[in-house]
C-alpha cells in the first residue's frame, strides 16, 4: 500500500518514545500508596488518555469517591513522580530508528508534527533531542478535549497549514486511532493496543515502515 500524504502527525507517548514505562510506574507507586489494584492491563486503558482521565480509571478499582481538590493532588502527585522519571531521559531514549526515519519523511518534503495528549511533551521532546524536528507541535497544554477526540489532531493539522485528509497519523493506543479516524486523517497502528484495535487504516510492524508506504 502507498499513502498520497502531506503531512504525518505522530503520538509522543509509546511512538516517538516510550515514556509509557514512566507512566506505568509512576501510576503504580501512587496506586500502591492508596491500596488500589493496578496492573499492565489497566494501564494499557491510559494510553492516549488525559491525566485526569486516567486517574479515574485507576480510581474505579479504589471503592470510594474522591472530591475534585483530592484528585486534583493525586494527579499533581502522580505528575511530581513522572517528572522525575523524565528527568532520567537523554536523547539515547530517541531511537536510531526513529531519527533516520523522520529526516528520511522530511526529505522526502512531508511536513511533521506531534499530537500528543499530553502536558509534559514539550519537556519530552527537549530531554529526547526532537524539539527541533518538527514543523508543528500540539499537546495536552493546548486542547480542552483529550484522546479519542479529533481536537489534538486537527488542532496539529491547522498549525501545519494542511487538510486533515492530507495527514497520516502515527498511534500507539486504541484512544488515539480512534481520534485519528474521527478527524478524518489516516490511522497507522504502531504497537499497544492500536495495532489490532479494529478502527486502524493500516498496522505498521516497524517505525521504518513508514518509509515503505509514504513515497
Ligand atoms: P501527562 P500521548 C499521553 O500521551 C499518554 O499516552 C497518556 O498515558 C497520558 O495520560 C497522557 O499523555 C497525559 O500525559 O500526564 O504527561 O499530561 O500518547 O498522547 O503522547
Ligand atoms: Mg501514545
Amino acid at each position: 500500500m502507498k499513502l498520497e500524504k502531506k503531512a504525518v502527525i505522530f503520538d509522543l507517548d509509546g511512538v516517538l518514545c516510550h515514556t509509557d514505562q514512566f507512566h506505568y510506574q509512576a501510576w503504580k507507586g501512587l496506586a500502591g500508596r492508596l491500596g488500589v489494584y493496578f496492573d499492565e492491563e489497566i494501564n494499557n486503558r491510559l494510553r492516549g488518555v488525559s491525566r485526569m482521565a486516567s486517574l479515574d480509571i485507576i480510581l474505579e478499582g479504589s471503592g470510594r469517591s474522591y472530591t475534585r481538590a483530592e484528585k486534583e493532588a493525586l494527579a499533581a502527585e502522580k505528575n511530581e513522580a513522572y517528572r522525575e522519571l523524565l528527568k532520567g531521559m537523554s536523547p539515547a531514549d530517541a531511537a536510531a530508528e526513529v531519527r533516520e526515519t523522520l529526516e528520511a519523511l522530511r526529505a522526502r518534503g512531508y511536513l511533521l508534527a506531534v499530537g500528543s495528549s499530553s502536558r509534559n511533551a514539550g519537556f519530552i521532546l527537549e530531554r529526547i533531542g526532537l524539539e527541533g524536528f518538527f514543523d508543528a507541535v500540539a499537546d495536552g497544554t493546548e486542547i480542552t478535549r483529550s484522546k479519542p477526540d479529533p481536537e489534538v489532531f486537527l488542532l496539529a493539522a491547522r498549525k501545519l497549514g494542511v487538510r486533515p485528509e492530507d495527514c497520516a497519523v502515527v498511534e500507539d493506543a486504541g484512544a488515539g486511532i480512534e481520534a485519528a479516524g474521527a478527524g478524518g486523517m489516516t490511522a497507522l497502528a504502531l504497537f499497544g493496543d492500536a495495532r489490532g484495535c479494529g478502527l486502524e487504516d493500516y498496522d505498521l510492524n516497524s517505525f521504518r515502515e513508514l518509509l515503505e508506504l509514504l513515497p
